[in-house]
């Protein structure tokens, strides 16, 4: 059994009953329990010139026997359940879930990167991560969510280098 953690968003459409609805097929799935979700949390759209409204965001404890790759191809068909369109990258989504980290496992394939690159330094994920799984170490940064979430709030002048 291993344990994921997943980040939730949604900036079109009910987002709240989007994100409820995704953590119900994710833990209806054969092979994967939701042990534990964050608060649904309000944020501002963070880059992309097509990214308008507000997000929900949030992030859930999972347990799994699925192996990376296939939890992934599961994650997208609940996304395309909720009408996500892939029309541009960074565009308004009905729902987006990614793949945060896999137990300590480090990927990099054409189609999943884990940890995901994005996740050190984003407080819309990094705040509800830390909320539900604040011990976890980050396995390439060493450090746990709880603290690389401090670190955004300390304002401390110090760079993470997070990928090559
Ligand atoms: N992919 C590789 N690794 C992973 C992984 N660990 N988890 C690939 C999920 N997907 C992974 O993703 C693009 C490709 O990444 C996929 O084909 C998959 O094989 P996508 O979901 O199709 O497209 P995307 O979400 O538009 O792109 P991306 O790069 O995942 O965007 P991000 O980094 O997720 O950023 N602001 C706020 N406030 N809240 C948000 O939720 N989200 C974004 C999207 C930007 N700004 C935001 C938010
Ligand atoms: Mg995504």
């Amino acid at each position: 059994m291993s344990e994921c953690l997943l980040a939730l968003g949604s900036n079109l459409g009910e987002r709240a009953a989007t994100l409820d609805s995704a953590v119900a097929m994710l833990d209806a799935l054969e092979g994967v329990r939701v042990v534990r979700h964050s608060a649904w949390q309000m944020t501002l759209p963070v880059g992309g010139e097509h990214l308008e409204r507000q997000f929900l965001n949030g992030a859930a404890v999972v347990e799994t026997t699925r192996e990376p790759g296939d939890l992934l191809s599961l994650l997208q068909q609940i996304e395309a359940s909720h009408g996500r369109e892939r029309l541009e990258r960074w565009a308004d989504r009905t729902l987006d879930l990614d793949l945060l980290l896999y137990d300590d496992h480090i990927v990099e394939s054409p189609k999943l990167t884990l940890p995901h690159p994005r996740m050190s330094y984003r407080r819309f994920v990094l705040e509800p991560a830390a909320e539900i799984a604040g011990d976890w170490v980050h396995p390439t940064i060493g450090w746990t969510l709880a603290e690389l979430v401090g670190q955004l709030d300390s304002g401390a002048d110090r760079l993470a280098i997070v990928s090559p």
